[in-house]
């Protein structure tokens, strides 16, 4: 599977945000990570639905809008979606994750689910004709800059393992939390093909974007 970055805007310095936009372009970066933060389902606040609007204005690069939000279903209509997103919804933060999924294809999305740490891999069963990708938190969801959780790398494992014995090889595996690019490279091997790109590896201020993206690639390939 295509190996692809998705870089962590909230990681970004926001008064460089063109000059950022304008390095992910030349890095021929795939996708846009967002973190929508509600103080609910995470204990903190960050990006929100006007800041999808400005990037959808000022860039085609299309986004992977993580929404750590209660009941994310009432919500969707309001980021401006548009076709070759990627939305992710949390298993834990809704009773009703099928209706959460489904009304993210029909706003024109690709639908994710994100799992939780402590959340196993067996709740995918139910949701497989719903989904084009699953995310695998690898550390505690709400704040950047945390340890990669243990067992990380078996959840990804178990998680490719389960998606090809049950017919989806197709499925992505995203990765979100500390993916240095040493634990890029285990992550990759053990079967992620779309790698969050945080203060871990590309926003580590010792890089520019543009070289931490070439490295990261050769991390990853
Ligand atoms: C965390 C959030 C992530 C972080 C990213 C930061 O709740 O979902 O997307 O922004 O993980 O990366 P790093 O390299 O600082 O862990
Ligand atoms: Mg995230």
């Amino acid at each position: 599977m295509k190996k692809k970055i998705s870089p962590s805007i909230m990681c970004a310095d926001f008064i460089k945000l063109e000059e950022v936009l304008d390095d992910f372009k030349k890095s021929k970066i795939e996708y846009i990570h967002v973190d929508v933060m509600d103080g609910n389902f995470v204990s903190n606040f960050t990006l929100g639905t006007d800041f999808c609007k400005v990037l959808k204005k000022s860039t085609d690069i299309s986004l992977d809008i993580h929404l750590m939000i209660d009941r994310p279903e009432d919500k969707l209509a309001w980021f401006g979606i548009s076709e070759g997103d990627y939305v992710s919804v949390h298993y834990e933060s809704t009773p009703h994750i099928c209706r959460a999924l489904q009304r993210i294809r029909d706003l024109g999305g690709k639908p994710m689910i994100a799992l939780n740490p402590g959340t196993n891999v067996c709740v995918l069963e139910n949701v497989l004709e719903l989904i084009d990708g699953v995310l695998i938190m690898t550390v505690n969801p709400g704040f950047s800059g945390q340890s990669l959780v243990p067992g990380s790398l078996n959840k990804i494992r178990k998680t490719r393992e389960f998606l090809d014995i049950n017919g989806y090889p197709n499925i992505d595996i995203e990765v979100d939390g500390n993916v240095s690019f040493e634990n890029a490279r285990k992550m990759s091997s053990a079967g992620a093909n779309i790698f969050v790109a945080g203060t871990s590896s590309i926003f580590n201020p010792k890089f520019n974007l543009v070289d931490g993206a070439v490295k990261l690639r050769e991390y990853i390939k």
